[in-house]
């Protein structure tokens, strides 16, 4: 890797003036967008290529930087650095910001001036993080913000609707990153999706949902429980399938990974002390079933429900929809089995039978009394393409399916769990036209 430091001196970021010209700059990259393609309108049936990407190099002063060009140049250019990276920049032409245009989709910047990188005229050279000032590099840990000036997601949840398409900053702990999803749009481009829970002092659990490769390859590396992240302008909007409060990163967004600030080491405490004690997401979904059955409407055959286990592999994010199956198999008098299980009443986790101790909370079952009956069952599910087997059937669900006092989740040895979240008998004429429907997808 060449010497980044050779000779000629850097012109710091506070010192750029428009149209400024020869210049050679340093910092740390930030932010970064994903390349995107427009038809080329001086040259029709072509695309012009572009990304952005955000550079610091002291704590008050970070500017934007674009460049425009043909597929090659703008990939390879994109591909070769990324956020935590240090860049230097040769001959970026240096424009004045129309602060409005340019502030709905690029991150704001206290510059008055952003950058232009052009292939003929400019170079942007990655350097070694052995070459570079600790100082500079320390930067990517500060958060482009005031350090306070942030929403706890409790607040956000309370704050409720009247936060729905606000774009504010966010501190909180990394809790899950789920595995990115990649599919085709209806017009044929490529998308990709990765659904990050949060969580604080205040909210066990918060979705915040990333649509670009490169937020989505910044989430990959942060570790649930470890990491705290500091969300600059990130959009908050009101889910109504979900029917709860959840964020969206978006081009203006900038995250800062483990920020370096009083609020964050707080909420690092909090998280390291409290790791022991949190409830997992299985018994958290135990006991808070916000999903509004009335918004699942997708219908899956038992071979496609097979086919997206396949595809999701060890994936976390659960997906909802609706089988028409008849029950194969309801083994309640097979006495290697049991139907009937304690649960725990603090944290619905099943209680260990041979010792009466709740592994999650860590108590004697018999010297609190907090255990309840729940129903836990395994059940087949066959309709014309398959059966699912082993899929288990417990709690209220199964005290509604059975019409006796007693949640149907499944953990098949494909890696797939499905949770019943309601049992009904299915009216014949519908399920046969839904199925029938079905056939011509
Ligand atoms: C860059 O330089 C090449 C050859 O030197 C020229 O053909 C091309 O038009 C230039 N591109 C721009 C955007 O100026
Ligand atoms: C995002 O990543 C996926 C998988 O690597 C790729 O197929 C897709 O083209 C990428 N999209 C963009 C906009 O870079
Ligand atoms: C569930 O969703 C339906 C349809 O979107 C809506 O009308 C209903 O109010 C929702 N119920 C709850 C409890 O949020
Ligand atoms: C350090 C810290 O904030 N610990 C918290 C862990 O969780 C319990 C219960 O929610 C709090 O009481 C502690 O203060
Ligand atoms: C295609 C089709 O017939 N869809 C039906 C499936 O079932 C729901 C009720 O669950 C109906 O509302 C749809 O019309």
């Amino acid at each position: 890797m060449a010497n980044c430091f050779a000779t000629r001196t850097f012109t710091t970021l506070s010192d750029l003036q428009p149209n400024m010209a020869n210049l050679k700059i340093i910092g740390v990259v930030i932010g970064k967008t994903d390349v995107k393609g427009f038809p080329d309108r001086k040259n029709i049936g072509s695309e012009r290529y572009t990304f952005s990407f955000t550079i610091r190099d002291s704590p008050a002063h970070f500017v934007n930087a674009a460049s425009w060009g043909n597929e090659g140049y703008i990939k390879s250019l994109s591909d070769s650095f990324r956020v935590g990276d240090c860049v230097i920049i040769e001959n970026p032409l240096i424009q004045r910001k129309e602060i409005e245009r340019e502030e709905k989709f690029s991150p704001a910047t206290p510059s008055n001036c952003k950058l232009l990188l052009s292939e003929n005229h400019s170079t942007v050279k990655v350097c070694s993080s052995y070459e570079v000032d600790t100082k500079l590099l320390s930067l990517i840990h500060l958060p482009v913000k005031e350090s306070h000036d942030y929403y706890s997601l409790g607040d956000i949840v309370a704050n409720g609707h009247s936060l729905n398409g606000r774009i504010i900053n966010v501190l909180a702990a990394v809790k899950s990153v789920g595995e990115p999803k990649y599919f085709t749009t209806s017009d044929r481009r490529k998308g990709q999706r990765c659904e990050v829970r949060l969580y604080d002092e205040t909210e066990s659990s918060f979705a915040m949902t990333c649509w670009d490769n490169e937020s989505i390859l910044l989430a990959q590396s942060w570790m649930p429980r470890e990491t705290v992240i500091f969300v600059s302008d990130v959009r908050i909007s009101f889910d109504k399938f979900r029917n709860c409060m959840t964020a969206t990163v978006i081009s203006k967004t900038i995250i800062t990974t483990n920020p370096e600030t009083p609020e964050a080491n707080i909420l690092l405490n909090f998280i390291r002390e409290n790791k022991t004690n949190v409830l997992d997401d299985e018994i958290e979904s135990y006991f808070k079933e916000s999903i509004n059955l009335s918004t699942i409407v997708d219908i899956y055959t038992v071979e496609q429900l097979k086919g997206k286990a396949l595809k999701n592999e060890g994936k976390a994010d659960p997906s909802y929809g609706i089988l028409y199956a008849y029950i194969s198999t309801l083994n309640i008098d097979d006495e290697t089995t049991k139907v009937v299980r304690n649960r725990c009443s603090t944290c619905g986790y099943i209680v260990n039978e041979a010792s009466n101790m709740c592994t999650i909370c860590n108590k004697n079952s018999l010297d609190f009394k907090s255990v309840f009956l729940s129903f836990d069952m395994l059940i087949d599910l066959t309709d014309h393409t398959g059966t699912l087997h082993s899929c288990s059937l417990t709690g209220s669900v199964a005290e509604e399916t059975l019409g006796c006092t007693f949640v149907l989740s499944h953990k098949a040895r494909s890696g797939l769990k499905i949770s019943v979240l309601s049992c009904k008998l299915a009216d014949p004429t519908e399920a046969s036209r839904n199925l029938s429907g079905q056939i011509h997808v």
